[in-house]
């Protein structure tokens, strides 16, 4: 029998892989990186034992972390990703006639590993002249940094609370930087952070979308369906001081997706998905 992996998101349940082929396995300063191969998924980035992306999915959460911002404004110029180190997130952005965009990843390790041996995921996006990578602390950077951005994206591991509280991205989902992120929005930018599966993680998903709420005058969630995160949809969660990106009408989505040139040329994002990613329903464990 092949090698399988088994992931150790939740404590009582969970999924496994078989693996064809184990690529690329690392402890960093940060976290354990792994690279498997799975003949159904493609390579598939593991860090401290969860599914982070797989090749064959990965274009639907990308998709519905960026392009729900980024249509929901007119003219996003400068983005701010925290995190992403595989470059999916970077490569959705830079489809949008953005002028600058900083990314600042705190592990490194995380770049290189995608960088050689998942190179569809940041496409070439890392060389992109538009592109300030920084390899340092999000939340640092947030605090101290006096430059405004249009959108701010958070794209990290899971906000912890429980198994993986330790995790590093659980640090950036505090107050503090909610608050900082709010200061570093031009006035109608939009911040979208990635918040764990609801449905499984409800008490730590809530918990975020109050502090949004407490850092943002607009504020809310949404749920992107990702196969190989275990337990139903992802949970987002955005804030903003006057863009609700629930709100823009279809009409308005469309013809800005035309203008970029994008009109029918993503995979997964269009005008009704936008819509259809903020229906949520009462039981997806936020509502009590
Ligand atoms: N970051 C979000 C991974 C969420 C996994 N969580 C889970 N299955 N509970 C992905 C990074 C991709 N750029």
């Amino acid at each position: 029998m092949s090698d399988r992996f088994h992931e150790t998101v939740d404590r009582y349940w969970g999924q496994f892989f078989e693996i064809s082929r184990t690529v690329h396995r690392e402890q960093s300063a940060f976290q354990h990186i792994q690279v498997l191969e799975n003949r159904l998924w493609g390579r598939v980035l593991v860090l401290d034992g969860v599914v982070q992306t797989t090749e064959a999915d990965e274009h639907r959460y990308h998709e519905a972390l960026v392009h729900v911002p980024l249509t929901s404004l007119a003219t996003p110029r400068r983005v701010l990703i925290i995190g992403g180190g595989d470059g999916g997130t970077l490569r959705e952005v830079l489809k949008h006639p953005v002028e600058r965009v900083v990314m600042v990843e705190i592990d490194g390790a995380v770049i290189d590993a995608c960088r050689t041996h998942m190179p569809a995921l940041s496409a070439g996006a890392f060389d992109d002249q538009r592109v300030d990578l920084i390899v340092g602390d999000g939340i640092a950077h947030v605090a101290h940094s006096d430059e405004t951005f249009d959108a701010i994206l958070v794209d990290s591991t899971d906000p912890g609370d429980g198994a993986h509280s330790e995790a590093p991205g659980g640090v950036l989902f505090t107050d503090a930087f909610y608050a900082d992120a709010a200061r570093r929005l031009s006035a109608d930018g939009i911040l979208a952070a990635q918040h764990a599966v609801p449905f499984l993680d409800g008490p730590v998903h809530r918990a975020k979308a109050q502090r949004l709420a407490r850092a943002f005058a607009l504020s809310g969630r949404y749920e992107v369906p990702v196969p190989t995160y275990t337990g139903g949809p992802l949970g987002l969660g955005w804030g903003s001081a006057a863009t609700d990106p629930g709100a823009v009408p279809a009409a308005t989505l469309a013809s800005r997706l035309a203008a970029r040139g994008l009109a029918g040329a993503l995979r997964f994002y269009s005008p009704a998905r936008h819509h259809a990613l903020f229906a949520l329903s009462a039981d997806d464990g936020i509502d009590p």
